[in-house]
């Protein structure tokens, strides 16, 4: 069951951030906001194949992660944080590999509607992955082909894996070493604007989305590890015509076939913004985002802890008007 589902991640990651051309997206980059604030830098280039400039032994701390993205890597990548918790890392990367297998065999669930309402409140006893669900997850960003991201993040004392953020994502993690105790006085970005992530939510809680580049915070508010996907709409688009698109994908994996989109097509219609690296309860992150006045799109693909289905099929995705 766990497969069915996650690997929905996968498919929508890939019409998300896979299938539409870097140049398509709309802003030119901007002037950090988050640089000059005297954060300690990690600087990271993604190539085809790797995640260089992360040291094997970092302080521990709230770091400017700058991302810089290869003019040949195809269509763009990221970075995200993760601690092994009760685990090994090793543990942990074998269970997010699995992500990216083939997709399994139909199996029976429900082809209509939402098949994970049922499969939460059933006899759940299969084996769902434990190690990523027991991971402490502290956000990362996406980055399109060429081009340069800043984000901020809490590295606590331990080990941590440096991934692409996507089971399939061709560059190795990286394990890393962080040491020493968390500073006391962390200095906070100032922000546009907070968003807060929760079972099953999405909002702005602070603050306004506007037009422009500016720094957005974004907090884990709930218990489990929540990411952002976050796609430029046609203008208008409302929650109702996301959820249409949701079931279309759901009912494609059901039947194998290609999925057909009687409204929205992801492919044709949305831009990708950009994505946000999964974070955990608690955890904030501040991102840089150069947003377009018009109709945003922001979904949660993570696998729920409870069936393995993504938190988008549980309601996590909300619709935000950028205004001028
Ligand atoms: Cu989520």
């Amino acid at each position: 069951m766990i497969g069915t589902h996650v690997s929905k991640i996968v498919l929508i990651l890939l019409f998300m951030f896979g299938l539409i051309p870097a140049t398509a997206v709309q802003g030119a980059q901007a002037e950090s906001g988050l640089a000059g604030l005297g954060l300690p830098e990690l600087s990271i280039t993604l190539t085809t194949s790797a995640i260089e400039g992360i040291p094997d032994q970092v302080d521990a701390g709230r770091y400017l992660v700058v991302v810089t993205v290869d003019d040949d890597v195809e269509f763009g990548g990221g970075v995200g944080f993760i601690q092994p918790v009760g685990a090994s890392s090793e543990d942990v990367l074998a269970e997010l590999a699995a992500l990216a297998g083939p997709p399994p065999e139909a199996d029976g669930a429900s082809p209509e509607g939402s098949p994970s309402a049922a499969d939460a409140h059933g006899d759940h006893e299969e084996a769902l992955p434990s190690a990523m669900f027991d991971s402490i997850y502290a956000g990362g960003t996406g980055v399109l082909s060429g081009q340069t991201g800043h984000v901020v993040v809490d590295l606590t004392p331990g080990e941590w894996i440096a991934w692409g953020e996507d089971p399939e994502a061709p560059q190795s993690p990286v394990i890393f070493q962080v040491t020493g105790d968390m500073p006391d006085n962390l200095l906070e970005p100032e922000a546009a604007a907070t968003l807060v992530m929760g079972e099953y939510l999405i909002m702005v809680s602070e603050g306004e989305l506007t037009a422009g580049s500016h720094v957005v915070r974004i907090d884990n508010v709930g218990a489990q590890p929540h990411f952002i996907g976050w796609v430029l709409l046609p203008d208008g688009t409302t929650e109702e015509q996301i959820g249409v698109v949701l079931d279309e994908e759901m009912q494609a994996e059901m039947s194998g076939a290609p999925p057909v989109y009687s409204d929205i097509d992801p492919e044709e219609d949305t831009m990708p913004v950009t994505f946000t690296g999964t974070q955990s309860a608690d955890t904030s992150i501040w991102i840089e985002v150069d947003l377009e006045a018009g109709t945003h799109g922001l979904v949660c693909f993570f696998p729920d802890v409870s069936d393995g289905t993504p938190h988008a099929y549980y309601g996590m995705y909300t619709v935000i008007q950028v205004g001028e």
